[in-house]
């Protein structure tokens, strides 16, 4: 179970926590904030964003697929527990979209990103920026007077949330927690500077201290260079039971591109193996790492033939 991570990375610290949540042992790999990754790009064909979890010659793109497999692999504490599972999926899915660029445009208003870039030399501040712009499709992050706004309301839905028990949706951690988490962890452990935001809702702050308890389990660091070994010595998991749900009249088979719906559109192109009702699978063969699968969601990536 090999994280590619980077540790300022709130979406790699929802992953990190549901270790932790799980008690699971994990290796890591340290990759770059910005592109190029190329110790990624033999692992994932194209898709650049972080984390990315590799099991052997396995890999799994998106938190919300990673969280799957994690819940697959070790059922308890189960993620969804606390609640309907739709309704966890469905509070997860607007944390990760909704209230993550709003914090995130409240957490690097000037303030915010002097302090996460006063030991950055110029030039790399430079680079991060041009990357993430370029990742924006060119357009500027939401303005901070509206960000802040926004995120002072979702704060107080939040907090309201949990008046009657410990955490979100119940009594014990679920996905919504750990999805919500990640967006607040930014702005406490990161930005503390202007986490002054948080004074109106202290429940909110109390919560993410009991989130913070929960540790990020037992890892160990290793090189990129021992995960591409990993990679390069194992075979993907055979594909036996996923029954093929064909909505765009593209054969298993056929040369495909999945890439992200929005943000980090980067595509991967790849053999398609299965097309299952949540997810979708490509074989590559790498020339560095060989015969590899890799696994992407429905929900939140495009996939068109490879040469449309
Ligand atoms: N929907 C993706 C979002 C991941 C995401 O946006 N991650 C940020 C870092 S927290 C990112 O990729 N930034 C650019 C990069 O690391 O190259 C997921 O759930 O994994």
């Amino acid at each position: 179970m090999i994280l590619h991570h980077y540790p300022t990375s709130p979406f790699a610290e929802k992953i990190r926590l549901i270790f932790g949540y799980k008690h699971m042992e994990w290796q890591g790999v340290e990759i770059p904030m910005v592109m190029p990754k190329p110790d990624l790009m033999p692992l994932t064909g194209g898709y650049r964003k972080t984390p990315v979890l590799q099991i052997g010659a396995d890999i799994y793109c998106d938190t919300a697929l990673i969280c799957d497999v994690l819940e697959q692999m070790v059922p308890t504490p189960s993620l969804y527990h606390a609640a309907p599972k739709g309704l966890v999926r469905t509070v997860a899915q607007w944390a990760d979209n909704v209230l993550f660029p709003v914090a995130m445009a409240y957490n690097f208003q000037p303030a915010g990103a002097q302090h996460v870039m006063a030991s950055m030399p110029a030039d790399v501040v430079k680079v991060f920026a041009e990357d993430r712009k370029a990742m924006r499709g060119g357009g500027a992050r939401m303005p901070a007077p509206d960000a802040t706004a926004m995120y002072k309301s979702h704060l107080r839905r939040l907090s309201t949330m949990l008046e009657d028990h410990a955490f979100l949706l119940g009594d014990t951690p679920c996905l919504a927690d750990f999805s919500v988490y990640h967006s607040v962890w930014f702005t406490i452990v990161k930005v503390p500077v202007i986490d002054h935001i948080l004074d109106a809702t202290p429940l909110v702050r109390e919560w993410a201290h009991r989130m913070a308890s929960i540790g990020h389990g037992k890892s160990q660091a290793i090189t990129a260079a021992q995960a591409l070994h990993i990679a390069a010595a194992a075979k993907p998991v055979p594909l036996h039971d996923d029954v093929f749900q064909d909505e765009h009249g593209i054969p298993l088979g056929t040369q495909v591109s999945v890439a992200a719906d929005s943000f980090g559109t980067e595509p991967t192109t790849g053999t398609l193996v299965a097309a299952t009702r949540t997810r979708l699978t490509l074989e590559r063969n790498d020339p560095q790492v060989g015969q590899l699968h890799v696994h992407f969601p429905r929900m939140g990536f495009i996939m068109k033939k490879a040469d449309a």
